[in-house]
């Protein structure tokens, strides 16, 4: 483990023991980012995702290499839907049909267009999360598993800023973990709600958290 120092975060210096720190990759999977899935059914341009495939790829790569730990969370349902809430089916009506044969189920668990993309797929050795609500914590181990490991401070990537990863944030935080969101390694269908998002979470003197580069943080992992 090593002293661990983002200086240049905002809205103040960001640090901690890398032993105490995990990488949150959030929903990093098909259904968001490709044509034909969940994502594109809600009327959104999820080509607009693909910005952050690559500097998250080198986020990856630099906390892998400084020995964090790293959790992949997945919005996942059970083949029969007991974990969907009826109002969540309600509005998202595409979830659990089949919209494209070689995707498989929308949303639920297993399927093929549920797999996080060929880019950030998961090691052996890393924890895999499957959460039925937008935030990671909701219905799930993370904070047990987190806990577990000694993990205080939190590195968050992933998609779609404004949604699941400000939620997961927003859970992570009130639940006392250290909250840094690298703002080039997340992306919203929504450029206007990113921005929003970042500058909701560090103001009031980091109200939610911190925000950091790609740059920024492969430096201080290496
Ligand atoms: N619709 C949208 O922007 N996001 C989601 O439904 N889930 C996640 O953010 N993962």
């Amino acid at each position: 483990s090593f002293a661990l120092s983002v200086p240049t975060a905002r809205p103040s210096p960001f640090g901690c023991r890398s032993a105490a720190l995990a990488l949150v990759m959030i929903d990093w999977q098909r259904d968001f980012l490709e044509v034909g899935g969940f994502g594109d059914s809600l009327g959104n341009d999820v080509k607009r995702l693909q910005a952050a495939v690559a500097p998250t790829a080198r986020l990856l790569a630099a906390a892998r290499g400084a020995g964090l730990t790293i959790v992949h969370t997945l919005e996942a349902h059970d083949k029969e839907l007991h974990d969907c809430p009826p109002s969540k089916k309600r509005r998202c009506s595409a979830i659990g049909k089949t919209l494209d044969p070689s995707r498989g189920r929308v949303l639920v668990r297993g399927e093929p267009g549920n797999a996080i993309i060929e880019e950030l797929q998961p090691r052996e050795g890393e924890v895999v999360v499957h959460k039925p609500g937008k935030g990671a914590f909701f219905g799930t181990d993370m904070d047990a598993i987190l806990r577990r490991r000694g993990v205080s401070h939190l590195l968050f990537s992933g998609v779609t800023t404004e949604v699941c990863v400000q939620t997961t944030m927003r859970e992570a935080n009130d639940r006392g973990y250290e909250c840094l969101l690298v703002s080039d390694a997340t992306e919203s269908y929504f450029e206007e709600f990113k921005k929003a998002t970042i500058e909701m979470v560090v103001a009031q003197g980091g109200i939610v958290g911190w925000v950091a580069t790609t740059d920024e943080l492969v430096k201080a992992l290496s």
